[in-house]
């Protein structure tokens, strides 16, 4: 049996910067289980739960959800999984959330894609969601195979309703003001890698390259010490 550390990542990024994007690549190829809190929120919603239904208002307008609520609900899901690893979408978005995620648990590298807003902005009026998986798609970069519906499951594709362009400003500005310290959190202890570029294609393969380093220097370290 090959021994594995349990490898725990997080990606940040401006909303639309191509996490979700990105997190689909880096599972593939590295077997992490990917949380993105933005999916279990809509689902909350599309399913119409309590939690859903009180979170919707804050959602639609672009504003976070309160941090108390949103920790409680990453860290309980977080102590559940028992796989090789995981990889957080969307979570910690404030300080306060990345004090919680460290009470709880360390990490292993926090991968943060600086792109430009002008380019997001273009970005996020062209993409299409599959809502019960959080599959995106966009209609220059990657389309569906089928006009309108998921690749994998043939259902309807819609636009969330957060992707309006005065809702797509005020995402980017909570980012500026409440995400951006949380940078500052992570790069004084010393686990942030920053990526910058327009293009997902572009920026994977610097992502690829620098995971395969982090996971090899991991584990290497890790059987030494068995
Ligand atoms: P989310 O769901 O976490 P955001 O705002 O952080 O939402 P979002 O919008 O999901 O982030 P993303 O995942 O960074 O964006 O980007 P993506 O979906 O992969 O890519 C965007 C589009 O660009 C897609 O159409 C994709 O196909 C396309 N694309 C990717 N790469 C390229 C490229 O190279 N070229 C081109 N042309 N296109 C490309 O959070 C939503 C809301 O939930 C609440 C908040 O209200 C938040 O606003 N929330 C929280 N509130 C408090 N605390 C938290 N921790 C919260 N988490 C969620
Ligand atoms: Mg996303």
């Amino acid at each position: 049996m090959v021994l594995q550390r349990v490898i725990r990542a997080v990606i940040m990024g401006p909303p639309g910067s191509g996490k979700g994007t990105m997190s689909a690549r880096i599972i593939k190829s590295f077997g992490l289980q990917h949380m993105s809190s933005g999916d279990i929120l809509r689902a909350n919603i599309q399913d119409k739960t309590e939690l859903g239904l009180l979170m919707k208002s804050c959602i639609d307008q672009g504003q976070l959800v309160p941090d108390d609520i949103i920790s409680r609900l990453i860290l309980n899901d977080l102590r559940k999984i028992n796989s090789s690893g995981w990889l957080l979408d969307g979570f910690p978005r404030t300080v306060s959330q990345a004090e919680a995620l460290d009470h709880a648990f360390s990490l292993d590298t926090v991968i943060n894609l600086n792109v430009p807003f002008q380019t997001i902005k273009e970005r996020l009026t062209s993409r299409w969601t599959h809502i019960p998986s959080g599959r995106v798609y966009n209609i220059d970069f990657n389309p569906p195979k089928v006009p309108g519906l998921d690749d994998v499951t043939g259902e309807p594709l819609v636009q969330r309703d957060d992707d309006r362009p005065e809702t797509v400003t005020r995402r980017l500005k909570s980012y500026e003001t409440q995400t951006e310290p949380v940078l500052e959190f992570y790069r004084s202890k010393g686990v942030l890698e920053t990526f910058t570029g327009t293009e997902t294609n572009k920026i994977w393969p610097h992502v690829e390259a620098f995971l395969h380093r982090k996971f090899s220097s991991i584990n290497f370290l890790f059987k030494a010490k068995l």
